[in-house]
């Protein structure tokens, strides 16, 4: 289903639907055999990065440290999905240097329906001031140049967008 030890990578603002899209492409993965792992970012900060906060350097930090677990993994045959806000363009892009095959895939909405979405209150809370340097409110989010897929997950539902990205993976072990 995958050339084996491929990376892929999803990036995008906080609420768009990355952690759902990999947990369910992991699901699907596992199901056809693949050995797959997922790299969440909310889970290397509490278990890794307990140090980090959101300061350009700390979240450049933490894209290479889980650029490096992912090389590790994927260098043993493991398929890595990665789901990690990742903002900044020349931290990915350095990342991308550094693995074999890798798929940067931008999870996306639009500003007002993560607004809306808001499971975790963040965003509320971003905009009353209480959470600084909040990414997509108070601090940039470098959208993909050349990504391999953009998913608008207010445009297609959690199962379309594990579907685009598991085609996307077969197309790319094809070649
Ligand atoms: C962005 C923040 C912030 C700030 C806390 N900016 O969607 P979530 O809530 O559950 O996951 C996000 C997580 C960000 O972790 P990442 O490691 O993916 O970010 S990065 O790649 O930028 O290092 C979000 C929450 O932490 N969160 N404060 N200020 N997201």
């Amino acid at each position: 289903m995958s050339a084996p030890g491929t990376v892929i990578w999803l990036t995008g603002l906080s609420g768009a639907g990355k952690s759902t899209i990999a947990r369910l492409l992991a699901a699907e993965l596992d199901r056809a055999g693949t050995p797959t792992e997922v790299l969440d970012g909310d889970e290397v900060r509490a278990a890794l990065s307990t140090e980090l906060g959101f300061a350009k350097r700390d979240r450049d930090t933490q894209v290479r440290r889980v650029g490096y677990l992912a090389k590790l993994l994927a260098r043993h045959g493991v398929t890595v999905i990665v789901a990690l806000i990742s903002p900044y363009r020349e931290a990915r892009d350095a990342v991308r240097a550094s693995l074999g095959p890798f798929l940067e895939v931008h999870i996306r909405a639009p500003l007002d329906e993560l607004i809306n979405r808001d499971p975790k209150g963040l965003y509320r809370r971003a905009l009353a001031g209480e959470i600084s340097g909040f990414t997509g409110i108070s601090d940039p989010y470098e959208p993909p140049l050349h990504p391999e897929l953009v998913i608008d997950t207010d445009l297609c539902d959690p199962d379309t967008a594990t579907a685009r990205i598991l085609a996307l993976l077969q197309r790319s072990a094809d070649t």
